[in-house]
């Protein structure tokens, strides 16, 4: 291709994909406008869809937006604070840490695009062909695809010099990670249909295998009928059978204490704090860490609004335009479907929590040569959706069993990641559980194998829907799918 061309069509590319698909409301918007319109809705129809679709999303990212920001730099300043050299598991300073790592390399991060697309595309493709592929779902989480588009393509470039920097290396990658993509979040369709009674969606986000693992494990390690709604507290303590009563008071608690470690002095030097203005430190304390109610709260509101609209909307879609298709969507979207009014997904983000320090301590205690801090994302997304769906399946029991040693993986695979892929040096790594499991054996078969391995790993992630369809032939296809 003439390369003016070339340049501008990826510049269009580009500019479509910072304005709609890197901004998951507005893309979640169009999908459901589209949707509503290929139903033939009258157009104001269409114009009320894709607006409480669009606010809907915005209000979750409100919601996600405050914990993220809020809780961060709290979990973050502990590294700080004790002048340790460490890397922190979380997505976006994996994402700092890549594109620190590809400037030193002198290599343009606009690759890192092309490769989305190509993954993008595939997804779809594997869709079109699903009576082949045996492919329901079409993973649409934005801001998570670039993310993972950062960290696998730096993963195959430093590991195979042949597919180094060059137009192969995008493709393997693109194959690479649609694939992951769209038979991962396949594999959430169940699961994710069981627990929302039916809704529509699957998700599409950083813990597919870990989801898929979760709803297999759960039964075996509880009984779903002693669920974190069924606990039965004694006395005073029924006051924490309410959500934003536990989440404030487990909150107040838990980063309390960090913020307590931390200090006054540290905070108010990082401008967290002003003491200057007469605010009491319990009182700072206080009122910041109750802020994760309030967030949940939000988030919470947001869920319910959107995803109405999409899965009403996606049916469109899965009509018309990609037969028999279901959108696979953010993790916190299954956050509205607690039995246990959000308690889960405070739970497992405690549990994971705990999981996760033990496992700091033990890298401590070790000498490990690679340190870790803990990131909000990967330990209180992860953690939260783990334990929405442990608790449906499993109860109370498989819902601190699991988001436990959820922890403990994040943060040793998350170690062993960082080392491998030398993203350590650049002070962060993506660290959400899939990527501290799934994709770090990838890194390392990468490393072990080269360019056999890609052709491998996609194969046998392709013969997995293969093999879920052959064990559910009868209601395979008409799981949630609106059509049919
Ligand atoms: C991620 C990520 C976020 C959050 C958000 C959860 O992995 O990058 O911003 O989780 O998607 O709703």
């Amino acid at each position: 291709m003439d390369p003016t061309m070339f340049n501008g069509l990826m510049g269009i590319w580009k500019g479509f994909f910072d304005n709609v698909m890197a901004e998951p409301a507005i893309f979640i918007g169009c999908i459901s406008l589209v949707g509503y319109i290929l139903l033939r809705r009258p157009a104001h129809e269409c114009f009320a869809g894709f607006i409480k679709t669009t606010v809907g999303f915005y209000i979750l990212l409100v919601g996600s937006g405050g914990l993220v920001n809020n809780f961060r730099p709290i979990l973050a300043g502990l590294a700080e604070r004790f002048h340790m050299k460490a890397a922190v598991i979380d997505p976006y300073f994996g994402w700092n840490a890549v594109t620190g790592a590809f400037a030193k390399a002198g290599w343009t991060t606009s690759l890192i695009m092309m490769a989305l697309l190509i993954a993008f595309l595939w997804n779809i493709l594997l869709v079109a062909f699903r009576p082949y592929t045996k492919i329901r779902t079409l993973f649409l989480t934005g801001h998570v695809m670039i993310q993972q588009a950062n960290t696998s393509l730096w993963m195959i470039f430093i590991a195979i010099p042949a597919l180094q920097n060059n137009v192969w290396g995008i493709v393997a990658c693109g194959i690479m990670l649609g694939t992951y993509w769209a038979v991962f979040s396949n594999l959430t369709l169940e699961p994710t249909q069981e627990l929302t009674e039916g809704a529509g969606f699957a998700v599409g986000h950083q813990q597919m295998a870990a989801i898929w693992l979760t709803a297999k494990l759960a039964p075996k390690i509880g009984d779903r009928k002693t669920s974190v709604e069924h606990l039965n507290l004694p006395g005073f303590l029924k006051v924490f059978n309410d959500n934003v009563v536990a989440a404030s008071t487990l909150m107040l608690i838990f980063f309390g204490t960090i913020l307590y470690i931390l200090g006054p002095e540290y905070l108010a030097a990082r401008k967290f704090y002003n003491p200057a203005s007469g605010e009491w430190f319990f009182k700072y304390v206080f009122k910041t860490t109750i802020h994760f109610a309030v967030y949940l709260f939000i988030l919470q509101s947001g869920v319910r609004m959107f995803v109405a609209e999409l899965t009403n909307s996606f049916q469109g879609i899965s009509e018309r335009l990609l037969k028999g298709s279901l959108p696979a969507i953010d993790c916190a979207a299954t956050y509205g479907f607690d039995k246990a009014g959000g308690n889960s997904v405070l739970f497992g983000f405690v549990c994971g929590a705990i999981g996760q320090f033990v496992a700091i301590m033990g890298l401590i205690v070790f000498q490990s040569p690679i340190m870790i801090i803990t990131g909000f994302v990967p330990v209180f997304f992860d953690n939260a959706t783990l334990g929405v769906f442990a608790n449906r399946f499993g109860g109370l029991r498989a819902l601190v069993i699991i988001c436990c040693s959820c922890g403990v993986l994040q943060v040793l695979g998350g170690a062993l990641a960082a080392g491998l892929t030398g993203l350590y040096e650049f002070g962060g790594y993506h660290g959400n559980i899939d990527w501290d499991t799934l994709w770090t054996f990838n890194a390392w078969m990468f490393q072990v194998f080269g360019l056999p391995s890609i052709v491998v790993l996609t194969l046998l992630m392709l013969a997995i829907p293969q093999i879920q369809y052959r064990r559910n032939r009868a209601t395979y296809f008409t799981h949630g799918a609106a059509s049919e």
